[in-house]
């Protein structure tokens, strides 16, 4: 019995130290999320810029309350995120995730702030906890994990080529047994591609003609320590996509209407039951939007510093000040 009063109110009291951390943490670091929710909806092009450019904030914010973290792949797929969540592609509700809904899986899962900022923005969960990014307990750790049930995080990736593996399966799943009509995506980054199980993956999909299915890739030629091109190469890519059984459509990835053509034709195949898988191979640039990351790979798997974050924040139409000293 005084054990478990012990036990109370030390769970008290540690609930109480964590409220107070955290108000310390916003006194301290002058960071703001917005609590915004955009629609999902169908949109003219020219209305994702404004999503995009909140996503990359959100993005930078989280990295650099986190200290550590990938800034480059995150900020060069923003674009794609805002276009697929917020223009009617993916279907979901975010008040109720795990209700009916299409699948994405983050197959590149070093990638998921920029997963983290997007869901958080549909409402899928408060934005205020993008602040928790890689804390001990939060549901945002470093890579996603199905565990930690985050509403929209579908299964646990991080390890290379596994996530499109996990996601040609709950297209099987869909096409051959359940027949819910579910379309599962997934994004791969292009170091990535270098994992033979990627390629299984694709053999399957077409395989199995899984027309439900749409793999995007970002193509920023960038991972972690060089120019893809360079570690080892993967070109040409449309061609083995193309070999590999998939409708393939090349685009500029920060042209959203080249992305929402993209997205039509897959949603056009999966809707005509046309046999093929869609492979989207997205051209971007690696830390897009912050003019001192754009196309390097350095950045691949570090985070801002404070003053850093400043001058990136300041690019996407944002101004803070520095943290207060401690
Ligand atoms: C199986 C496996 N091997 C190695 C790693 C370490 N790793 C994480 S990201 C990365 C580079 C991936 O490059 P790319 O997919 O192009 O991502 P980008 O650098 O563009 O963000 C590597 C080697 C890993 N996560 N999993
Ligand atoms: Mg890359």
């Amino acid at each position: 019995m005084q054990g478990e009063s012990f036990r109370t109110a030390n769970c008290l009291f540690l609930r109480a130290c964590t409220v107070f951390v955290k108000v310390l943490m916003s006194a301290i670091f002058p960071v703001v999320f917005e609590p915004v929710a955009y629609e999902n909806r169908h949109r003219q092009p020219q209305e994702f810029a404004e999503i995009a450019r909140m996503i990359r904030r959100d993005i930078i914010k989280s990295l650099v309350l986190a200290g550590s973290g990938h800034s480059g792949g995150p900020l060069g797929s923003a674009d794609i995120f805002a276009v697929l969540y917020f223009g009617g592609y993916m279907r979901y509700t975010p008040q109720n995730w795990w209700t009916p809904r299409d699948r994405f899986v983050l197959s590149a899962g070093h990638m998921c702030p920029v997963l983290y900022a997007t869901l958080a923005n549909t409402g899928a969960f408060p934005k205020e906890e993008l602040r928790t990014l890689r804390k001990y307990n939060s549901r945002l750790q470093g890579h996603p994990g199905r565990d930690m049930g985050l509403p929209g995080v579908e299964t646990s990736t991080g390890s290379l080529g596994q996530g499109i593996s996990i996601a040609v399966g709950m297209a099987m799943a869909d096409k051959l047994l359940d027949s819910n009509g579910y379309r599962v995506f997934t994004l791969t980054g292009d170091g990535e591609l270098q994992e033979g199980s990627v390629w299984e993956a694709a053999m399957a999909a077409s395989n199995f003609r899984l027309d439900n299915f749409c793999w995007i890739i970002d193509n920023n030629d960038c991972q972690i320590d060089g120019r893809v091109h360079d570690v080892m190469n993967i070109y040409p890519l449309e061609d083995k996509c193309r070999a590999f059984g998939f409708d393939v459509v090349t685009v500029n990835g920060h042209d959203y209407a080249e992305l929402c053509a993209a997205f039509d034709r897959f949603i056009a195949n999966s809707e005509k039951q046309c046999g093929k898988p869609t492979a989207i191979i997205a051209k971007t640039l690696m830390g897009k939007g912050v003019s001192f990351m754009e196309d390097r790979y350095e950045w691949h798997g570090k985070p801002p510093t404070w003053e850093q974050a400043r001058i990136a924040l300041a690019e996407l139409g944002e101004e803070i000040s520095e943290p207060a000293a401690v």
